[in-house]
């Protein structure tokens, strides 16, 4: 597959893949045909069995300086509604591999919303997250509302999302927004790291357990229990499981195959 606004290495690492953002000079704004660059290349490592984990990254300046503002200027009501420009990323939420985010830069916008899709975010210092799509008479309308809001409250949310304001990587740190902020030059070994460790174990419990965390966003306590449960037990039809468990009694490293 060729791509014009994105890099894809299947294979980065063992089991890993990446995606890199490529439109530098917009600051990786998110224009339509990106978009649909991450749509795709997203679907086809999914279902390439030797990926266990995609990284999303952008570069030290930008992860993605939101929507592409000059593309959306001048559109009507009815213009946006028939693009359905971020539908297309309804494929983000079926990604069953874990996603991570490696973040430096401005994450703005739809790139912030970009990174709350994503299961996990590294960041470096001099990340920068924020929602001011106010600035520019509109609002969050990938998610920046909602997602936003459930990782860092209604109080720090309101106040993104209604001034528009940057919050640095340690306050998204502190937020709750994120999970590790690291030196600029390590964020992307730091996410490497970071799927290293989610590669190597079993992918089937891996994916069951993403779609259970995910799965508590939608659903009542009780609900979120017992889809949990079902979710547990079918771990027990896994040839990992088996491997798993007689690995921890014989004090072997375990050797999942994602069966
Ligand atoms: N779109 C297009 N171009 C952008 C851009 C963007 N979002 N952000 C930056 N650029 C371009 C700049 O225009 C400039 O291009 P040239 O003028 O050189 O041609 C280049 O990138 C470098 O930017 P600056 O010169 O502005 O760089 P600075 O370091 O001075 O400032 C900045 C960096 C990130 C603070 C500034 O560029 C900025 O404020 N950018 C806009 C950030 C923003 O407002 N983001 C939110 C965009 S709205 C939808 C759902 C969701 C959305 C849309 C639709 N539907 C459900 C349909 C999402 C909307 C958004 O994300």
């Amino acid at each position: 597959m060729e791509y014009t606004f994105i890099n894809v290495n299947p294979a980065i690492d063992e089991h890993i893949a990446l995606i890199q953002l490529n439109r530098p000079k917009e600051l990786n704004a998110l224009n339509l045909e990106l978009m649909g660059e991450i749509r795709e290349a997203l679907k086809i490592l999914d279902d390439d069995d030797s990926v266990r984990a995609i990284i999303i990254t952008g570069n030290e300046r930008a992860f993605a300086a939101g929507a592409d503002i000059k593309q959306m200027s001048g559109k009507s009501a009815i213009d946006m509604l028939q693009i359905d420009q971020f539908s297309t990323w309804d494929q983000i939420k079926k990604t069953k591999k874990p996603l991570i985010a490696a973040v430096s830069g401005f994450a703005l916008g739809g790139g912030c919303e970009l990174t709350m899709h994503c299961d996990m975010i590294i960041a470096s210092e001099t990340a920068q997250f924020g929602q001011p799509e106010i600035k520019i008479g509109v609002m969050p309308g990938a998610g920046g509302t909602q997602r936003l809001t459930k990782a860092i409250g209604k109080a720090r949310a309101m106040e993104m999302v209604l001034t528009g304001k940057f919050i640095t990587a340690e306050e998204a740190l502190q937020a709750g927004l994120i999970n590790k902020v690291v030196p600029v030059e390590l964020y992307l070994e730091e996410a490497i790291k970071l799927a290293r460790s989610v590669a190597q174990l079993s992918p089937v419990a891996v994916a069951l357990a993403k779609e259970a965390v995910l799965a508590s966003f939608n659903t009542t306590l009780d609900q979120g229990l017992h889809f949990e449960r079902k979710n547990f037990y079918l771990c027990f039809a896994s040839e990992d499981q088996t491997e798993g468990m007689e690995a921890f009694v014989e004090k072997r490293q375990p050797a999942f195959k994602g069966k």
